[in-house]
């Protein structure tokens, strides 16, 4: 320890995890779960194809060999890949119109003009990148799977979404209980163009540096029901914003069919809900608009955190500084 480290102690009064200052340190958030590992999980899909598991792993290791600042590597998708994001993807813009909220509709056309956003190809993350800095400042890195919590929150603090690079088995392309590529380019970007929810998903992350494990598990309760599950309205008529909706043909039918159990967003109960990861959700979280999930949001962390001092990004630096104790 420092000494600053030392004195830093003395001040927040217990001995905070570690967390990054800048987001070249993202380098060492990548710890990953083993839960849904083809080779470590036998109900996963992929378990017994080798050859899958053998293309998870090559895709993996760039993850893993990944530095801030570099460009992400390309991939050659397999014609079998393409053909299962083709096939989600013609399900789910057959969608669109009728069960996704505006935000998502109104990029979703711009990725298709301008970011090689079509059934027949996948778009490479680098390129996808670039097309988010421009229009909210988020960029991408590649993950080599799921991430710990506090991992995954800590690099939205730098607006930095972690991104998977392969494509889910194709044997069950409706719905995957783990994020693939599917699911970070049709759920999760067209999103994070948007300024509001950029500026959310952000919040999120700097409030979870340096917080406690149970704040962690709060955290990344309320990221599951609306940045992966979220639902808003639009004109009296339930709209999903959630990417684990956006990038499930099943669910999210499943989600606006009148037969999950809805409830009002309110920070307070949305964190402690209890959830499972397998299968369809059976409860979901409705805010009025993203912009009122932000500012309760706001109100809720203002009035709770064990953090006794106020962190800021700034953005010339892409670094987080210190200000003053609460
Ligand atoms: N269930 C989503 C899909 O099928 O695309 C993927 C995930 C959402 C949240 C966690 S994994
Ligand atoms: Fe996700």
């Amino acid at each position: 320890l420092t000494r600053m480290e030392i004195v830093h102690e003395e001040i927040v009064g217990f001995k905070e995890p570690w967390y990054p200052r800048h987001v070249s340190e993202l380098d060492n958030c990548n710890h990953i779960l083993t839960k849904f590992e083809p080779d470590l999980d036998y109900a996963h899909p992929g378990f017994n194809d080798k050859e899958y598991r053998r293309r998870r792993e090559r895709i993996a290791n760039i993850a893993f060999e990944y530095k801030h600042g570099e460009a992400i590597p390309r991939i050659q998708y397999t014609e079998e890949e393409v053909r299962t994001w083709g096939h989600v993807f013609r399900q789910i813009e057959s969608l669109l119109p009728s069960h996704a909220c505006e935000q998502y509709n109104r990029v979703f056309k711009v990725l298709r003009e301008e970011c090689g956003y079509a059934p027949d190809s996948i778009p490479q993350l680098q390129d996808v990148s670039g097309f988010l800095q421009r229009r909210s400042g988020f960029r991408l890195r590649p993950a080599a799977g799921l991430l710990t919590a506090r991992d995954f929150l800590a690099s939205l603090a730098y607006r930095v979404f972690q991104c998977t690079q392969y494509v889910r088995h194709g044997s069950a392309p409706d719905h995957s209980p783990e994020p693939d590529c599917i699911h970070e380019l049709l759920g999760h970007v067209p999103m994070l163009a948007d300024q509001e929810f950029a500026q959310f998903s952000q919040e999120i992350g700097l409030a979870s540096l340096g917080a406690t494990d149970e704040e962690i598990e709060k955290f990344a309760t309320l990221y599951w029901f609306t940045v992966e599950f979220g639902l808003c309205k639009e004109n009296g008529q339930l709209r999903a914003y959630g990417a684990g909706l956006l990038s499930s043909y099943g669910e999210l039918q499943h989600a606006l069919s009148g037969r999950p159990q809805i409830n009002d967003f309110e920070p307070g109960s949305t964190a402690v809900q209890e959830y499972q990861d397998q299968d369809f959700q059976d409860v979901y979280f409705v805010a009025d608009t993203v912009r009122d999930a932000l500012e309760k949001f706001r109100r809720w962390v203002s009035a709770g955190l064990s953090r006794r001092y106020e962190i800021a990004y700034d953005p010339y630096t892409s670094s987080v500084r210190v200000l003053d104790s609460i």
